[in-house]
């Protein structure tokens, strides 16, 4: 069994969960706040047996689109400790995934 650990954006995670529990999926929605850019974010656990990762992987790549964002977290420092807003452009990922090995798998 794998436990999958999804970070996708906010806006897509509805349409996700929609679609993972159509498909009989479990999933667990936690909200989550990205370290860079410290927005907002939606992690999903799913735990599934090893056959069905890549039918949740292909879910995910419907369904989570990779995004310009525009943010002013740089700063420029101007004469008299004035400092302006400087925008950034980041692209953020469809989704960030990770797979881990369900060493044991309990449910009562
Ligand atoms: P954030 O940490 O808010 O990062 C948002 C986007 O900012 C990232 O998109 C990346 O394009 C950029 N970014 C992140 N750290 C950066 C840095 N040190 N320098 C320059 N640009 C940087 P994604 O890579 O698609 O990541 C989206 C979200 O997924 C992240 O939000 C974070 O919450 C999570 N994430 C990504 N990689 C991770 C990892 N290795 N471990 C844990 N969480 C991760």
């Amino acid at each position: 069994m794998k436990l999958i650990v999804a970070i996708v954006q906010d806006q897509d995670s509805p349409h996700l969960i929609e679609d993972l529990t159509d498909k009989e999926f479990r999933v667990t929605k936690l909200a989550s706040t990205g370290g860079f850019l410290k927005a907002g974010n939606t992690t999903l656990l799913i735990g599934v047996e090893d056959a069905q990762v890549e039918d949740v992987f292909k879910l995910i790549e419907d369904n989570c689109k990779t995004r310009e964002i525009t943010t002013s977290l740089l700063t420029i420092a101007m004469p008299g400790d004035t400092f302006i807003p400087y925008p950034l452009e980041v692209k953020v990922g469809g989704a960030t995934v990770f797979v881990l090995d369900v060493e044991r798998h309990i449910r009562v």
